[in-house]
């Protein structure tokens, strides 16, 4: 499998967890998002996700993924060991719940598109920009750390779907300077989560493309 990625892209960060836990071996393809203007905007990379975003996971049999989400939840579909969803339906829906509070709540709002449209085209100046940044990353966390259950990770002791969107999502606040103090379970969720070598390799400073 080849992996377009971005070593920042929590998108990307996520799917790359999702493979590691998987224990599936991927190639990362890195597609720059600054450089060129953003590399993601070539004819090249449109022809592999008509988005022109990150992540696509091209699975090598003529098929191309996109969309962190739908990429996830085919390979715990295809690799279900170990299982990213518990096997009850209110766990499923709790789980699901607090990975679409990033995913769908956060962070494109947060986005690298939506933060460019704020300032070359509105234009805000980058403290105002920081200030909606930050914004949006309090008001999802405020409830994340409402909804996460007794640890280590976010529902308990197996690692789940939520945990695979909260470690990417904390990597942008604290990348943005966010003060975390007032989620401790945030907090140590992410802790118990990044001594696991699946999320180590994983992280953005680990890829081939870091900078
Ligand atoms: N909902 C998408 C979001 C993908 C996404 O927005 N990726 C970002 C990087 S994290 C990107 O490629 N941004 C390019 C841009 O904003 O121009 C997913 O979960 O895969």
């Amino acid at each position: 499998m080849k992996l377009y990625s971005y070593f920042r892209s929590s998108a990307a960060y996520r799917v790359r967890i999702a493979l590691n836990l998987k224990g599936l071996a991927y190639d990362v393809i890195p597609i720059h998002l600054i450089k060129d203007g953003g590399r993601h905007k070539s004819s090249t990379y449109r022809a592999v996700n008509p988005q022109m975003r990150v992540p696509a996971l091209d699975l090598s049999t003529g098929e191309v993924l996109v969309q962190s989400m739908a990429i996830i939840e085919y390979l715990d579909e295809v690799y279900p060991k170990p299982p990213l969803l518990p096997a009850d339906p209110i766990g499923r829906a709790r789980v699901r719940a607090i990975a679409q509070i990033i995913a769908c709540d956060i962070h494109p709002l947060n986005n690298l598109a939506t933060l460019n449209y704020l300032k070359n085209e509105l234009k805000h100046d980058q403290a105002e920009v920081d200030r909606w940044y930050t914004s949006w990353i309090i008001a999802g966390f405020e409830a994340v750390e409402a909804m996460i259950g007794p640890g280590p990770y976010v529902f308990g002791n197996a690692v789940t779907l939520a945990d695979l969107y909260l470690v990417p999502q904390v990597f942008n606040a604290r990348r943005f300077k966010i003060p975390l103090e007032r989620f401790p379970k945030i907090v140590a969720a992410d802790a118990a989560c990044t001594q696991l070598p699946p999320f180590e390799k994983a992280r953005p400073e680990n890829q081939p493309d870091a900078e």
